[in-house]
């Protein structure tokens, strides 16, 4: 259907012309959406059918967040008709980029996480592996981000468009939950058994949508359940209204934190609503004997949120599958697999136990056999107090789900290298030591066919003319690019293309926002979600120090560098939405003066997701990675910035250190802290910001401008940022850094007043971040953890 442009057109005007008369991009749109659906169930049918004819081994990616962004580029581009159904459109009056924009973006996660996950099951269907994901269909995703007098609004975003669904419903397959009820020990024929009596079941109804790969070759299956009310009898002392509205609220929203732990009651029915609707689905659906799970499936869980598939895994098989303990044990600690993405101790899982054994009863029931299990396993060891308190899954009436998840897996893997040494050395020595073979690396990738091929198809342009185009489906040959770092008319073309995505992002900008950036300026770009260890409050206060600068100094008058922010903040952080407001406020302020905007220019990107991203990360020059060291598990955001040409500025924290190995740290500006003078000071508690301020003169008088409230607005906002700086003694490291990182941004001044040598620093990074693919990333999963067979697909 896609083969020729002119078939596409024929294709595409017989439907139009069959629908409306007025040929609007909303038309275009749907009708585009529809074509694509057609084709790509072809694919999807053909795909499915395979998976089952060759009965090979499935993986499945329990996440509770899936931010995968638009879709309908990205599938176009994956077919390979992209430009196809651009220049057919453009003949008939149509721009495909405006038809994109109609596109609401399903905002299924938070940050990092989410996007990781999306990343993942684009690269597992390009490889051609047989890969799906399972995860919840929330009717509002991630809030809309407004300002209002600078401080954050949040506005519900729903995404579903019913006319044309990114996702097909699947009544057929839908599967009953149980919450609640009472567990009674009763006489089968197996021997005595426990059985839940009087359960509030909720009904799972599967929404599936086609995860297209490369080529358009295999499709897999993302499945995202919907919480409705069952058919099934409902216990008679129960209010059905109030069960009615607790139903819906199921997977009404996301839950908008992504890095402290909530402990809501709704967000345990979620999570075990995830656990239970996929794991029944798996099992029924199976062609294989239960012994045979393990070679059959993998299961890989994205974080602790998932965790409850341990003891969910082992009630359906003793319960419901009249399997012993340890047959079920045996299985479970065989499928299973378990990825830690953060150390950060408020995002630590841990539950209440009476409240998983009110909600869960013959779950709980499980969590505290497995406990009782792996203590007496302890028993012939000598372990002191504090050892085996950490090795504890229930302590002291909580149930801490990262310990759940290591022990009932078979593999547990950190992010990046220097976030799985901390793991292995540090936060689960323990639980290391009791395992020695369970804990591995796997740095983290991005899916380079959205990053650089569908965001930068300019970019990606340029590097095809000048390698060929095998590094699209081998992105490690982008190091062929290495021989034109020195090559003139190639930094050139690199330059040219630079300033064309400045200008792009500035005129997707423009579109609603009246703002007035210089494209010669530096994009020094900070895109994340806003929190204390991301330090977007050191890069403002840097911000302060210059307007400082150019103020008292005629003689300093620095290349004018724009500084864009991007990125929301949990709607509970208090802390996190001050500092978007004082963000917000120096922006004002430098904006508006004529002395300071020549040189300093501020935009904070309002709602911040995945399609502004795209705008964004190909116009950076520079990427700010400055996370308090030891803090950021991995961050994939810089692999991206790297990808497009950006240069780090950036601390030795997460992926940083594999981008400065890769790249070369003289092809980055490298600052601060290291991780291990970060956790020495955390353990002593010896770090006095006082001292900083005492002692540096130009520190001194940027904490006095903010303590008179110079910088700030409103009382509130002084006493926040103030507060944490001085009562809270600066838990980020802020003062402690912020010198070193001032001077890392002198070094990009002096680097850039060399046009060409800093071109040639950033295709020097392009070229070194091929390693940074997430296709990388899965083949290596695929190799050390799953074991799953490539699957070709035939046309
Ligand atoms: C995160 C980490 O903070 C981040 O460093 C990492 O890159 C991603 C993906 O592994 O996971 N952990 C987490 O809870 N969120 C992240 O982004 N939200």
């Amino acid at each position: 259907m896609f083969s020729s442009k002119e078939e596409f057109k024929k294709s595409f005007i017989t439907r139009i012309e069959s629908k409306d008369m007025r040929k609007t991009t909303e038309l275009a749109y749907e009708i585009l959406w529809e074509m694509t659906c057609e084709w790509i169930k072809e694919s999807w049918d053909r795909t499915n059918g395979l998976y089952k004819e060759n009965d090979e081994k499935q993986l499945y990616y329990f996440s509770i967040e899936f931010l995968i962004g638009r879709v309908l580029g990205q599938n176009l581009m994956n077919i390979n008709a992209y430009h196809i159904v651009k220049e057919g459109l453009d003949e008939l009056g149509f721009q495909l980029s405006e038809v994109e924009e109609l596109e609401v973006e399903p905002g299924l996660g938070n940050g990092g996480l989410g996007r990781l996950a999306a990343c993942f099951m684009d690269s597992l269907a390009s490889l051609q592996l047989p890969g799906h994901g399972y995860g919840l269909r929330y009717k509002g995703g991630l809030f809309t981000q407004h300002f209002v007098n600078g401080y954050q609004t949040e506005q519900p975003t729903e995404w579903i468009q019913e006319e044309h669904n990114a996702d097909a419903r699947r009544e057929d397959l839908a599967i009953d939950i149980p919450y609640y009820g009472d567990v009674q020990l009763v006489m089968g024929i197996d021997g005595l058994k426990m059985k839940v009596e009087n359960s509030e079941w909720v009904k799972a109804v599967p929404y599936d949508m086609p995860i297209v790969g490369a080529n358009g070759g295999t499709v897999n299956t993302l499945r995202l359940w919907q919480a409705e009310v069952s058919n099934l009898p409902f216990p008679g002392d129960k209010d059905y209204l109030v069960y009615e509205q607790e139903t819906a609220k199921i997977t009404d929203r996301l839950y908008p934190d992504d890095s402290l732990e909530s402990g809501k009651i709704l967000r345990l029915k979620q999570q075990y609503f995830l656990c239970s609707a996929s794991l029944q689905d798996i099992l029924n659906n199976r062609s294989f004997s239960m012994e045979k799970l393990p070679e059959n499936v993998a299961i890989q869980i994205n974080d602790t949120h998932p965790a409850l598939a341990v003891p969910e895994l082992m009630r359906l098989l003793i319960d419901d599958h009249h399997l012993t303990w340890e047959q079920a044990w045996d299985i479970t600690t065989r499928t299973i697999s378990y990825t830690n993405h953060t150390i950060l101790e408020e995002a630590m899982e841990k539950w209440d136990s009476r409240l998983i054994q009110s909600l869960l009863p013959r779950v709980y029931t499980i969590i505290e056999e497995i406990d009782k299990r792996f203590k007496e396993s302890l028993e012939t060891q000598t372990i002191d107090e504090e050892t085996f308190r950490k090795l504890s899954i229930i302590e002291n009436g909580v149930i801490k789900m990262a310990v759940l998840a290591v022990v009932g897996s078979y593999k547990v893997n950190g992010v990046a290298k220097l976030h799985t040494e901390i793991l292995k050395k540090r936060e689960m020595k323990e639980l290391n030591e009791q395992f020695p073979n369970k804990f591995h690396n796997k740095t983290n990738g991005i899916a380079h066919r959205r990053w650089l091929v569908k965001a930068n198809q300019e970019l990606s342009g340029l590097i095809t003319e000048t390698i060929g185009p095998r590094w699209i489906e081998e992105p490690e040959r982008l190091n062929e690019l290495h021989y034109f770092a020195q090559n003139h008319s190639f930094l050139q073309d690199f330059q040219a293309i630079k300033t064309l995505k400045k200008e792009q992002l500035l005129y997707h900008l423009q579109r609603n926002e009246n703002i007035i950036v210089d494209s010669a300026s530096i994009f020094d770009i900070h895109i994340k979600r806003v929190h204390g260890y991301k330090r977007q409050l050191m890069n403002i206060m840097h911000i302060q120090m210059l307007c400082d600068r150019i103020k008292q100094d005629s003689t300093y008058r620095p290349h004018p560098r724009t500084f864009f922010f991007g990125g929301k903040a949990a709607p509970s952080y208090h802390f996190a939405k001050q500092v978007i407001k004082m963000i917000n406020t120096v922006a004002v302020k430098v904006n508006n003066d004529p002395l300071l905007r020549k040189h300093l220019y501020i935009v904070f990107v309002e709602n911040y997701n995945v399609t502004q991203a795209e705008y964004l990360i190909p116009a950076a020059d520079v990427s700010e990675q400055i996370s308090t060291a030891s803090k950021e598990a991995s961050g994939t955001g810089n692999m991206k910035l790297m990808m497009n040409g950006a240069l780090t500025i950036g601390t030795l924290d997460g992926a940083n250190v594999e981008i400065f190995e890769q790249a070369g740290q003289e092809n980055a500006f490298v600052f601060g802290m290291r991780a291990e003078e970060v956790m020495q000071y955390e353990k002593e508690q010896s770090y006095d910001p006082k001292e900083i301020i005492n002692s540096d003169p130009e520190i001194k008088k940027m904490m006095k401008q903010l303590v008179d409230g110079e910088w700030t607005e409103g009382k509130e906002n002084v006493d926040f940022i103030v507060g944490q700086l001085l009562e809270d003694r600066d838990p980020y490291f802020v003062l402690k850094d912020i010198h070193s990182y001032s001077n890392a941004h002198e070094r990009i001044l002096a680097a850039y007043a060399n046009p060409v040598k800093w071109a040639e620093m950033c295709v020097k990074n392009i070229a070194a971040s091929g390693i940074f693919s997430s296709d990388r990333t899965i083949q290596q999963y695929s190799n050390d953890v799953w074991h799953l067979t490539k699957i070709p697909s035939v046309y």
